[in-house]
Protein backbone atom coordinates (compact mmCIF):
# COMPACT_ATOMS: atom_id res chain seq x y z
CA UNK A 1 0.00 0.00 0.00
CA UNK A 2 1.41 3.56 -1.12
CA UNK A 3 -0.08 5.20 2.01
CA UNK A 4 1.42 8.62 0.97
CA UNK A 5 -0.33 8.62 -2.92
CA UNK A 6 -3.51 7.73 -0.82
CA UNK A 7 -3.21 10.37 2.05
CA UNK A 8 -2.35 12.93 -1.43
CA UNK A 9 -5.78 11.69 -2.77
CA UNK A 10 -7.78 11.65 -0.17
CA UNK A 11 -6.99 15.21 0.23
CA UNK A 12 -7.09 16.28 -3.21
CA UNK A 13 -10.63 15.30 -2.83
CA UNK A 14 -11.57 16.93 0.06
CA UNK A 15 -9.62 20.53 -0.61
CA UNK A 16 -11.37 23.63 0.50
CA UNK A 17 -13.37 25.36 -2.22
CA UNK A 18 -14.37 21.86 -4.03
CA UNK A 19 -16.28 18.42 -3.74
CA UNK A 20 -16.97 15.36 -5.39
CA UNK A 21 -20.08 14.96 -7.88
CA UNK A 22 -21.61 11.47 -7.33
CA UNK A 23 -22.64 10.52 -10.89
CA UNK A 24 -22.61 6.89 -9.88
CA UNK A 25 -26.52 6.05 -10.41
CA UNK A 26 -26.91 2.54 -11.34
CA UNK A 27 -28.87 1.75 -14.66
CA UNK A 28 -32.18 1.25 -12.57
CA UNK A 29 -31.75 4.71 -10.48
CA UNK A 30 -30.76 6.75 -13.82
CA UNK A 31 -33.70 5.06 -15.34
CA UNK A 32 -36.06 6.87 -12.40
CA UNK A 33 -34.33 9.83 -13.28
CA UNK A 34 -34.83 9.87 -16.95
CA UNK A 35 -38.05 8.88 -16.53
CA UNK A 36 -38.89 12.36 -15.17
CA UNK A 37 -37.91 14.20 -17.82
CA UNK A 38 -39.57 11.45 -20.29
CA UNK A 39 -36.32 10.54 -21.44
CA UNK A 40 -35.50 6.79 -22.76
CA UNK A 41 -32.60 5.56 -20.82
CA UNK A 42 -30.35 4.26 -23.54
CA UNK A 43 -26.66 4.08 -23.67
CA UNK A 44 -26.10 6.77 -25.81
CA UNK A 45 -28.83 9.07 -23.72
CA UNK A 46 -26.75 8.11 -20.19
CA UNK A 47 -23.54 8.61 -22.29
CA UNK A 48 -24.79 12.44 -23.34
CA UNK A 49 -26.28 13.32 -20.08
CA UNK A 50 -23.32 12.51 -18.28
CA UNK A 51 -20.74 14.60 -21.30
CA UNK A 52 -22.76 17.45 -20.33
CA UNK A 53 -21.93 17.23 -16.93
CA UNK A 54 -18.03 16.61 -17.34
CA UNK A 55 -17.75 18.67 -19.91
CA UNK A 56 -19.57 21.77 -17.64
CA UNK A 57 -17.28 25.21 -18.80
CA UNK A 58 -15.49 26.03 -15.26
CA UNK A 59 -17.60 23.26 -12.90
CA UNK A 60 -14.21 22.12 -12.18
CA UNK A 61 -13.02 24.97 -10.64
CA UNK A 62 -15.25 23.61 -7.33
CA UNK A 63 -15.24 19.87 -8.33
CA UNK A 64 -12.89 17.68 -7.07
CA UNK A 65 -13.38 14.19 -7.79
CA UNK A 66 -16.40 12.90 -10.09
CA UNK A 67 -18.20 9.18 -8.78
CA UNK A 68 -18.86 6.22 -12.21
CA UNK A 69 -20.48 3.88 -12.31
CA UNK A 70 -19.11 0.80 -14.04
CA UNK A 71 -20.53 2.04 -17.83
CA UNK A 72 -19.70 5.39 -17.20
CA UNK A 73 -15.91 4.57 -16.63
CA UNK A 74 -16.02 2.58 -20.09
CA UNK A 75 -17.48 5.68 -21.97
CA UNK A 76 -15.77 8.17 -23.77
CA UNK A 77 -16.99 11.91 -25.07
CA UNK A 78 -18.50 12.43 -28.29
CA UNK A 79 -15.25 13.76 -29.32
CA UNK A 80 -13.89 10.23 -28.30
CA UNK A 81 -11.97 10.80 -25.37
CA UNK A 82 -12.29 8.92 -22.49
CA UNK A 83 -14.31 10.61 -19.14
CA UNK A 84 -11.59 9.33 -16.93
CA UNK A 85 -9.27 10.94 -19.49
CA UNK A 86 -10.87 14.23 -19.63
CA UNK A 87 -11.30 14.46 -15.74
CA UNK A 88 -7.68 13.72 -14.96
CA UNK A 89 -6.79 16.37 -17.68
CA UNK A 90 -8.86 18.73 -16.15
CA UNK A 91 -7.87 18.14 -12.53
CA UNK A 92 -10.76 16.05 -11.27
CA UNK A 93 -10.03 13.10 -9.85
CA UNK A 94 -12.22 10.08 -11.69
CA UNK A 95 -14.00 7.38 -9.30
CA UNK A 96 -16.19 4.14 -9.37
CA UNK A 97 -18.88 3.28 -7.77
CA UNK A 98 -17.82 -0.59 -6.62
CA UNK A 99 -20.68 -1.80 -4.20
CA UNK A 100 -23.37 -4.08 -6.23
CA UNK A 101 -26.23 -2.40 -4.34
CA UNK A 102 -28.66 -4.29 -1.64
CA UNK A 103 -30.22 -6.96 -1.25
CA UNK A 104 -33.16 -8.09 1.43
CA UNK A 105 -31.13 -8.92 4.72
CA UNK A 106 -32.37 -12.71 5.57
CA UNK A 107 -34.61 -12.90 8.68
CA UNK A 108 -34.36 -9.30 9.24
CA UNK A 109 -37.56 -7.34 7.22
CA UNK A 110 -37.07 -4.00 5.85
CA UNK A 111 -33.34 -4.17 6.20
CA UNK A 112 -30.73 -4.45 3.47
CA UNK A 113 -26.98 -5.72 3.10
CA UNK A 114 -24.92 -4.46 0.32
CA UNK A 115 -23.38 -6.94 -1.76
CA UNK A 116 -20.43 -6.76 -3.81
CA UNK A 117 -16.83 -8.32 -2.10
CA UNK A 118 -16.70 -11.31 -4.20
CA UNK A 119 -13.98 -10.96 -6.68
CA UNK A 120 -13.43 -7.22 -5.55
CA UNK A 121 -9.85 -7.45 -5.64
CA UNK A 122 -9.43 -7.96 -9.67
CA UNK A 123 -12.06 -5.73 -10.22
CA UNK A 124 -10.12 -2.61 -8.29
CA UNK A 125 -7.38 -3.53 -10.15
CA UNK A 126 -9.23 -3.32 -13.46
CA UNK A 127 -10.58 0.15 -12.06
CA UNK A 128 -7.29 1.20 -11.06
CA UNK A 129 -5.78 0.32 -14.92
CA UNK A 130 -8.82 2.45 -16.39
CA UNK A 131 -8.21 5.47 -14.31
CA UNK A 132 -9.77 5.70 -11.27
CA UNK A 133 -7.92 6.33 -8.17
CA UNK A 134 -10.79 5.98 -5.55
CA UNK A 135 -14.20 4.02 -5.07
CA UNK A 136 -17.34 4.18 -3.51
CA UNK A 137 -19.46 1.99 -1.74
CA UNK A 138 -23.20 2.68 0.03
CA UNK A 139 -24.03 0.72 2.98
CA UNK A 140 -27.82 1.51 3.80
CA UNK A 141 -29.71 1.70 7.33
CA UNK A 142 -33.11 2.47 7.40
CA UNK A 143 -35.01 3.69 10.37
CA UNK A 144 -38.64 2.74 11.20
CA UNK A 145 -40.37 0.12 14.03
CA UNK A 146 -38.16 -2.01 15.56
CA UNK A 147 -34.73 -1.38 12.89
CA UNK A 148 -32.36 -0.56 12.09
CA UNK A 149 -31.26 -3.90 14.33
CA UNK A 150 -27.35 -4.32 15.80
CA UNK A 151 -27.13 -7.34 13.23
CA UNK A 152 -27.87 -5.12 10.33
CA UNK A 153 -25.77 -2.08 11.55
CA UNK A 154 -22.77 -4.44 12.56
CA UNK A 155 -22.76 -6.70 9.04
CA UNK A 156 -22.95 -3.42 6.81
CA UNK A 157 -19.90 -2.28 9.14
CA UNK A 158 -17.81 -5.46 8.93
CA UNK A 159 -18.70 -4.88 5.19
CA UNK A 160 -17.69 -1.57 4.38
CA UNK A 161 -14.25 -2.27 6.10
CA UNK A 162 -13.34 -5.26 4.03
CA UNK A 163 -14.19 -2.99 1.19
CA UNK A 164 -12.20 -0.11 1.98
CA UNK A 165 -8.70 -2.55 2.88
CA UNK A 166 -9.15 -3.97 -0.13
CA UNK A 167 -9.48 -1.07 -2.10
CA UNK A 168 -6.17 0.60 -0.09
CA UNK A 169 -4.47 -2.70 -1.17
CA UNK A 170 -5.04 -1.77 -4.94
CA UNK A 171 -4.01 2.17 -4.57
CA UNK A 172 -7.84 3.15 -4.10
CA UNK A 173 -8.65 5.80 -1.72
CA UNK A 174 -11.73 4.10 -0.36
CA UNK A 175 -15.38 6.14 0.46
CA UNK A 176 -16.97 5.19 3.05
CA UNK A 177 -20.80 5.41 2.71
CA UNK A 178 -22.64 4.61 5.75
CA UNK A 179 -26.43 6.12 4.76
CA UNK A 180 -29.02 6.84 7.15
CA UNK A 181 -32.02 7.13 5.07
CA UNK A 182 -34.02 10.39 5.88
CA UNK A 183 -37.41 8.54 4.91
CA UNK A 184 -39.95 7.90 7.38
CA UNK A 185 -41.45 10.04 9.82
CA UNK A 186 -38.44 9.81 12.86
CA UNK A 187 -37.45 12.74 14.28
CA UNK A 188 -33.61 14.75 14.06
CA UNK A 189 -32.88 13.37 17.45
CA UNK A 190 -33.88 9.58 16.41
CA UNK A 191 -31.58 10.15 13.36
CA UNK A 192 -28.70 11.03 15.73
CA UNK A 193 -29.01 8.02 17.98
CA UNK A 194 -29.02 6.25 14.67
CA UNK A 195 -25.64 7.89 13.03
CA UNK A 196 -23.93 7.51 16.40
CA UNK A 197 -24.44 3.69 16.56
CA UNK A 198 -23.93 3.57 12.54
CA UNK A 199 -20.57 5.64 13.24
CA UNK A 200 -19.26 4.27 16.33
CA UNK A 201 -19.46 0.96 14.18
CA UNK A 202 -18.18 1.71 11.24
CA UNK A 203 -15.18 3.46 12.93
CA UNK A 204 -14.97 -0.01 14.97
CA UNK A 205 -14.48 -2.16 12.04
CA UNK A 206 -12.17 0.30 10.10
CA UNK A 207 -9.91 0.30 12.88
CA UNK A 208 -10.68 -3.77 13.73
CA UNK A 209 -8.85 -3.97 9.38
CA UNK A 210 -5.76 -1.93 10.36
CA UNK A 211 -7.28 0.69 7.62
CA UNK A 212 -5.13 3.29 7.00
CA UNK A 213 -7.49 6.80 7.86
CA UNK A 214 -5.39 9.61 6.49
CA UNK A 215 -6.21 7.84 3.11
CA UNK A 216 -9.79 7.36 3.21
CA UNK A 217 -13.39 9.88 2.95
CA UNK A 218 -15.96 9.20 4.87
CA UNK A 219 -19.61 10.26 3.33
CA UNK A 220 -22.34 10.05 5.68
CA UNK A 221 -25.88 11.72 6.00
CA UNK A 222 -26.49 14.92 7.68
CA UNK A 223 -28.37 14.37 11.27
CA UNK A 224 -31.92 15.31 9.70
CA UNK A 225 -35.38 14.58 10.30
CA UNK A 226 -37.40 12.15 8.19
CA UNK A 227 -39.07 13.45 5.28
CA UNK A 228 -42.39 12.75 6.68
CA UNK A 229 -41.58 13.74 10.23
CA UNK A 230 -44.35 16.67 11.68
CA UNK A 231 -42.37 18.79 13.43
CA UNK A 232 -38.76 19.02 11.21
CA UNK A 233 -35.75 20.61 12.65
CA UNK A 234 -34.56 23.82 11.36
CA UNK A 235 -31.07 24.31 9.75
CA UNK A 236 -29.38 25.22 12.59
CA UNK A 237 -30.10 22.52 14.52
CA UNK A 238 -29.23 20.06 12.12
CA UNK A 239 -25.81 21.69 11.54
CA UNK A 240 -25.48 21.29 15.07
CA UNK A 241 -26.46 18.05 15.46
CA UNK A 242 -24.61 16.99 12.72
CA UNK A 243 -21.37 18.42 14.01
CA UNK A 244 -21.96 16.95 17.76
CA UNK A 245 -22.39 13.48 15.98
CA UNK A 246 -19.25 13.83 13.65
CA UNK A 247 -17.22 15.12 16.78
CA UNK A 248 -17.89 12.06 19.08
CA UNK A 249 -17.37 9.18 16.01
CA UNK A 250 -14.91 10.53 13.60
CA UNK A 251 -11.16 10.55 14.04
CA UNK A 252 -9.54 13.70 13.34
CA UNK A 253 -6.96 11.41 10.77
CA UNK A 254 -9.70 11.36 8.88
CA UNK A 255 -8.57 14.02 6.14
CA UNK A 256 -12.38 15.12 5.12
CA UNK A 257 -15.87 14.21 5.12
CA UNK A 258 -17.93 14.10 2.50
CA UNK A 259 -21.75 14.24 2.85
CA UNK A 260 -24.74 12.62 0.93
CA UNK A 261 -27.37 14.52 -0.04
CA UNK A 262 -29.57 12.18 1.03
CA UNK A 263 -33.44 13.57 -0.37
CA UNK A 264 -32.81 17.18 0.46
CA UNK A 265 -33.64 19.92 -2.18
CA UNK A 266 -30.24 21.66 -3.45
CA UNK A 267 -30.62 25.04 -1.14
CA UNK A 268 -30.91 22.94 1.91
CA UNK A 269 -28.05 20.37 1.49
CA UNK A 270 -25.86 23.71 0.89
CA UNK A 271 -27.22 25.55 3.28
CA UNK A 272 -26.06 22.59 5.67
CA UNK A 273 -23.09 22.14 4.65
CA UNK A 274 -22.30 25.89 5.44
CA UNK A 275 -23.79 26.64 8.34
CA UNK A 276 -21.12 23.76 9.43
CA UNK A 277 -18.36 25.02 7.53
CA UNK A 278 -18.77 28.43 9.38
CA UNK A 279 -18.97 26.75 12.79
CA UNK A 280 -14.99 26.16 12.27
CA UNK A 281 -12.23 24.87 14.23
CA UNK A 282 -12.83 21.55 12.81
CA UNK A 283 -10.70 18.26 12.87
CA UNK A 284 -11.54 16.84 8.94
CA UNK A 285 -12.46 19.37 5.87
CA UNK A 286 -16.61 19.47 5.25
CA UNK A 287 -17.32 19.20 1.62
CA UNK A 288 -20.14 17.57 -0.38
CA UNK A 289 -20.27 14.26 -2.42
CA UNK A 290 -24.03 14.94 -3.48
CA UNK A 291 -26.05 13.18 -6.08
CA UNK A 292 -29.41 14.72 -6.51
CA UNK A 293 -28.57 18.10 -4.68
CA UNK A 294 -26.13 18.50 -7.48
CA UNK A 295 -28.11 17.77 -10.73
CA UNK A 296 -31.61 18.15 -10.27
CA UNK A 297 -31.74 21.15 -11.98
CA UNK A 298 -29.34 20.85 -14.46
CA UNK A 299 -30.45 17.56 -15.70
CA UNK A 300 -34.64 19.08 -15.60
CA UNK A 301 -32.95 22.20 -17.70
CA UNK A 302 -31.71 19.47 -20.09
CA UNK A 303 -34.08 17.32 -20.44
CA UNK A 304 -32.40 15.23 -23.01
CA UNK A 305 -31.84 17.69 -25.72
CA UNK A 306 -29.17 18.58 -27.71
CA UNK A 307 -29.58 22.19 -27.73
CA UNK A 308 -30.23 22.42 -24.22
CA UNK A 309 -26.94 21.36 -23.24
CA UNK A 310 -25.63 24.65 -22.22
CA UNK A 311 -28.77 25.29 -20.28
CA UNK A 312 -27.95 22.27 -17.98
CA UNK A 313 -24.66 23.34 -17.86
CA UNK A 314 -25.29 26.26 -16.17
CA UNK A 315 -27.54 25.02 -13.89
CA UNK A 316 -24.77 22.56 -12.80
CA UNK A 317 -21.78 25.08 -12.45
CA UNK A 318 -24.33 27.06 -10.27
CA UNK A 319 -25.27 24.39 -7.75
CA UNK A 320 -21.27 23.19 -8.40
CA UNK A 321 -20.35 26.88 -7.41
CA UNK A 322 -22.44 27.22 -4.27
CA UNK A 323 -21.65 24.38 -2.65
CA UNK A 324 -17.96 25.38 -3.24
CA UNK A 325 -18.65 28.84 -1.27
CA UNK A 326 -20.38 26.32 1.52
CA UNK A 327 -17.34 24.21 1.73
CA UNK A 328 -15.18 27.60 3.08
CA UNK A 329 -19.08 29.32 5.03
CA UNK A 330 -19.33 31.96 2.20
CA UNK A 331 -22.76 30.66 1.31
CA UNK A 332 -25.51 33.04 1.56
CA UNK A 333 -29.31 31.85 0.97
CA UNK A 334 -30.40 35.06 -1.15
CA UNK A 335 -27.55 33.85 -3.44
CA UNK A 336 -30.16 31.14 -4.71
CA UNK A 337 -31.99 33.92 -6.45
CA UNK A 338 -28.84 35.02 -9.13
CA UNK A 339 -29.59 33.41 -12.19
CA UNK A 340 -27.60 30.43 -13.35
C1 LIG B 1 -25.74 8.95 -7.41
O1 LIG B 1 -26.54 8.13 -6.62
C2 LIG B 1 -25.99 6.98 -5.99
C3 LIG B 1 -27.08 5.97 -6.22
O2 LIG B 1 -26.57 4.80 -6.54
P1 LIG B 1 -27.56 3.55 -6.82
O3 LIG B 1 -28.02 3.68 -8.21
O4 LIG B 1 -26.67 2.37 -6.60
O5 LIG B 1 -28.69 3.62 -5.84
C4 LIG B 1 -25.85 7.19 -4.46
O6 LIG B 1 -25.11 6.17 -3.82
C5 LIG B 1 -25.19 8.49 -4.19
O7 LIG B 1 -23.82 8.44 -4.49
C6 LIG B 1 -25.35 8.94 -2.74
O8 LIG B 1 -26.53 8.46 -2.15
C7 LIG B 1 -25.37 10.44 -2.74
O9 LIG B 1 -26.41 10.86 -3.58
P2 LIG B 1 -27.49 11.86 -2.99
O10 LIG B 1 -28.51 12.01 -4.09
O11 LIG B 1 -28.03 11.20 -1.75
O12 LIG B 1 -26.71 13.11 -2.70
Amino acid sequence: MNRTELARIAHAMTAKGRGILAADESTGTIKKRFDKIKLESTEENRRAYREMLFTAPGAADHISGVILYDETLRQSTKGGERFADLLTRLGVVPGIKVDAGTKPMPNFPGEVITEGLDGLAGRLAEYHQLGARFAKWRAVIDIGAGIPTRTCIETNAELLARYAALCQAAEIVPIVEPEVLMDGGHTLERCEEVTDAVLCEVFDRLFAHRVYLEGMVLKPNMVISGQKCPDRAGPAQVAEATLRCLRRRVPSAVPGIAFLSGGQSEAEATHHLDLMNRAGGLPWALTFSYGRALQASALAAWGGAPAQVAAGQREFLKRARLNGLATQGKYEPALEKQAA
